[in-house]
């Protein structure tokens, strides 16, 4: 557990720029309905208000409007701050959401209304832990009386739930966009088959651009740009903040309808229309040889004698493709690159999501640098690799594979008791293990390891 907040509080130092982001914490203001009565009932009686209606005929183009007024019977709002990655809302009934001051509102009844509740504020971003501004902020205003809060009146009505998000955080990552804001994403909004409004806060149209394919899958709709919209929008549904369990994982028994990684990935396949659902046993009588998709790192965490390793991959009986940041980069294309491979090979690092694209019964391996980092390497990649279907290896640097060796004299901490510069706090293990390291592979040691790689995958 303390390995565990070490490791994921560390990724903030990732990059300084991830202090920079700010989330737009959303309000979700709950009002008591017995307040606003005679204006419900007139809602009711002439279908819509009289001050929607010139609204929503000058937005009748919003494809997911529909001039129905939605009928105050059940509304409810049940919110969870308990969990350990977010911060949810979910509001059923009048819901009303004001994109330009980022406020949520919501009709609830006398009985489940709580004076002390009527303002929540969230952040809906599933990384709680990260930052101040992440963290739960909740504002205790007097109670709502009548001169309490006022409903601003709707512009566009919709008739399917709204989910609502941040594309910020650490969204130039795919590590952290998959688990942070995809997975949460197919665990909040998928059960509606599309049929529902996504609304980003934050919103980064690099990210709305890349997965788009993702997010064309989860919604029939375009995403709306949460912030920018001047309309109040109202829903007769809408999550507010992700549901999210684990990183790079879903837990079953959490999940709306048990949702588990392998109905994501079988997901992740049809968004991608990849090929290969599974891999086909290599004999190694046919003659084929197993596919094996090396990712080389840049900067940080690279392999130095990077040109002798995949030499050695390429005889030990492996096609290798080499894939360097400027072919991952085309996230569509290497999809499907990576699904034509039995075998992933990558260091430590976010190359090893790209797991999510390869056939079930594939293989995962994972190089660790050196520092004692086996936990949280295995935390990040490892232990949810069987949930996918697929087979995990690991290599773990010794002591003479880090250039660590050209920073510290061989008799330090660094090299004698790694734990001890983790005890340090998070950011030193961090900065020296995480940041400060390239790995120069022992190729007999790693020769050794792709023998058993190989082994383990072909058939006679
Ligand atoms: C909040 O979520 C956790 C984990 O999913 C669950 O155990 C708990 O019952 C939930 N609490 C509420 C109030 O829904
Ligand atoms: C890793 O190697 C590259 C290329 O030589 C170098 O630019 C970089 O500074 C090295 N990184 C570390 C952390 O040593
Ligand atoms: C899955 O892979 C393992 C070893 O990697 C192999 O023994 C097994 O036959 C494979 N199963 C299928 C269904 O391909
Ligand atoms: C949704 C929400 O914030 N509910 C809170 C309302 O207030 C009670 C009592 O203070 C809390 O226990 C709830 O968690």
């Amino acid at each position: 557990m303390i390995m565990r907040r070490r490791h994921e509080s560390s990724r903030k130092y990732e990059s300084a720029a991830a202090v920079l982001w700010l989330l737009l914490p959303l309000l979700v203001l709950v009002a008591l309905n017995t307040n606003f009565l005679p204006q419900l009932a007139r809602y009711w009686i002439v279908g819509s208000p009289p001050w929607a209606a010139s609204r929503d005929r000058i937005t009748n183009n919003v494809a997911a409007t529909r001039d129905v007024a939605a009928p105050i019977i059940s509304s409810k709002l049940t919110c969870n701050f308990t969990t350990f990655r977010s911060n949810t809302c979910t509001m059923e009934g009048d819901v009303r959401i004001d994109g330009k001051s980022a406020t949520v509102y919501v009709i609830v009844s006398s009985s489940t209304y709580r004076p002390e509740n009527s303002t929540i504020k969230l952040h809906p971003y599933a990384r709680k832990w990260e930052e101040n501004a992440m963290s739960l902020v909740r504002e205790v205003t007097p109670p709502a009386g009548a001169s309490g809060i006022s409903l601003p009146p709707c512009s566009v009505r919709h008739d399917v739930p709204a989910v609502v998000f941040s594309t910020g955080g650490y969204n130039w990552n795919i590590f952290h966009v998959m688990s942070d804001i995809v997975i949460p994403l197919y665990l909040t909004a998928r059960q509606y088959n599309g049929r529902v409004q996504l609304l980003a806060t934050d919103y980064e149209p690099s990210v709305v651009a890349r997965y788009k394919a993702i997010l064309d899958a989860l919604s029939i709709y375009p995403v709306l740009d949460l912030d920018a919209d001047t309309t109040v929008r109202c829903f007769p549904l809408a999550h507010v903040g992700l549901e999210s369990h684990r990183e790079l994982s879903i837990d079953p028994a959490l999940s709306p309808n048990g949702y588990n990684m392998m109905n994501f990935l079988d997901f992740i396949r049809s968004t991608y229309s990849l090929q290969r659902p599974r891999v086909t046993p290599v004999s190694k009588s046919s003659g084929q040889k197993p596919r094996l998709v090396m990712i080389l790192r840049r900067h940080i965490r690279e392999l130095t004698n990077e040109a002798d390793a995949i030499a050695a991959v390429m005889d030990a009986g492996f096609e290798v493709v080499a894939a360097g940041p400027e072919d991952v980069s085309d996230l569509e294309r290497f999809a499907g690159v990576v699904n034509s491979c039995d075998v992933l090979l990558c260091v430590h690092g976010s190359g090893l999501t790209n797991m999510l694209f390869l056939p079930r019964n594939a293989t995962v391996a994972q190089i660790i640098p050196w520092g004692e980092l086996k936990w949280p390497c295995r935390h990040s990649y490892g232990e949810q690799v069987p949930d996918m279907g697929l087979w995990y290896a690991e290599y773990e640097a010794t002591v003479e594979e880090t250039t660590l060796a050209e920073r510290y004299p061989r008799d330090h901490a660094v090299f004698t008791d790694p734990l001890s510069i983790h005890r340090q706090g998070y950011d030193k293990g961090w900065d020296i293990f995480i940041n400060g390291q390239n790995v120069t592979l022992d190729l007999n040691r790693f020769r050794g390891f792709l023998q058993q790689l190989y082994q383990s995958i072909v058939t006679e």
